[in-house]
């Protein structure tokens, strides 16, 4: 912009020229409201924002802090929510971009997130079959929700389940390690029911750490190995797939996409490792978040 006399000025500190034309992109994220904690909503609307995407928080329940190490927790269950506001929003003509489930608070919710996939066919579908860590269920999470959630995972586009939850939706046992040949073959698997496969935290039988995906559309399988660090905090799942969701709406490949979550995932934790709290509190993600903007 050349600058000719005052109103120009004014212009270029108003940003006239920073007029946005093109539809911002929206996001609508299934998954609980944890207060404290650094989890869940709490964690995936700003990240999702900062990327410039609009996200349409849905909570299925919401608590005081998340599930793990916070003793007696206020839960608050949200079942009988999803499906009318799932109307309301076809009633007005909302149209998702892509439509992200993640922690589910019962049975029936696991319905409800297929009629809002069926109810919004062109939207892209990342389920994250949030439901353990570290080999051990979630406290809210029944061996009958857990069956459910595999049926979610029929027809999502892609699936970022943690290696915990990639061995209980194959019904296999919690492995503390893999070879590559067995991790690539646990994808192949989850993608004859999804499209598109992610496993993070696979702990691999070299020591190394990754997070490996699958384009079952394409057939690119990709390792994103990373330096592990000494601590392990919640929500980090969260934030990976927030990252990974605006990247792919952004026109990211797959594997880019899971690059860049995983840079992001791991820096987040960097920055958080010494800061003298105790881990359930989570990740200082708030530091770096400038940097998906
Ligand atoms: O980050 C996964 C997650 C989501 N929601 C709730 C949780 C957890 C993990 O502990 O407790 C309520």
């Amino acid at each position: 912009m050349t600058i000719r006399c005052k109103s120009d000025i004014i212009n270029l500190f108003f940003c006239k020229e920073a007029i946005h034309t093109e539809k911002q992109l929206i996001c609508a994220a299934i998954h609980d409201m944890s207060g404290f904690g650094r989890c869940s909503l709490a964690v995936i609307m700003p990240i999702i924002s900062a990327m410039g995407i609009q996200c349409v928080p849905v909570p299925t329940a919401v608590l005081s802090t998340h599930t793990g190490g916070f003793g007696d927790f206020v839960f608050r269950d949200m079942t009988d929510y999803i499906e009318p506001c799932c109307e309301h929003y076809k009633a007005l003509g909302v149209g998702f971009d892509a439509i992200y489930s993640g922690f589910l608070a019962s049975e029936e919710q696991v319905d409800h997130c297929l009629s809002f996939f069926s109810a919004f066919p062109g939207a892209r579908r990342i389920v994250d079959p949030v439901m353990g860590d570290d080999g051990v269920r979630y406290k809210t999470y029944t061996p009958e929700l857990v069956e459910r959630m595999k049926e979610l995972t029929v027809g999502a586009d892609v699936i970022t389940p943690n290696f915990t939850e990639a061995a209980m939706l194959l019904d296999e046992p919690y492995p503390e390690k893999i070879s590559g040949t067995d991790a690539r073959k646990w994808l192949e698997r989850l993608c004859g029911k999804a499209k598109s496969a992610v496993i993070t935290g696979a702990v691999l039988d070299t020591g190394e750490h990754a997070n490996i995906c699958l384009d079952g559309t394409g057939g690119e399988y990709n390792c994103v190995c990373w330096e592990p660090l000494p601590a392990s905090y919640p929500g980090t799942g969260d934030i990976f797939a927030s990252v990974m969701t605006g990247r792919l709406l952004r026109g990211d490949t797959l594997a880019d996409a899971v690059k860049s979550a995983t840079f992001f995932a791991r820096r987040a934790v960097e920055v958080t490792i010494g800061n003298g709290q105790p881990p359930r509190n989570g990740v200082e993600f708030e530091r770096i978040l400038g940097e998906l903007c």
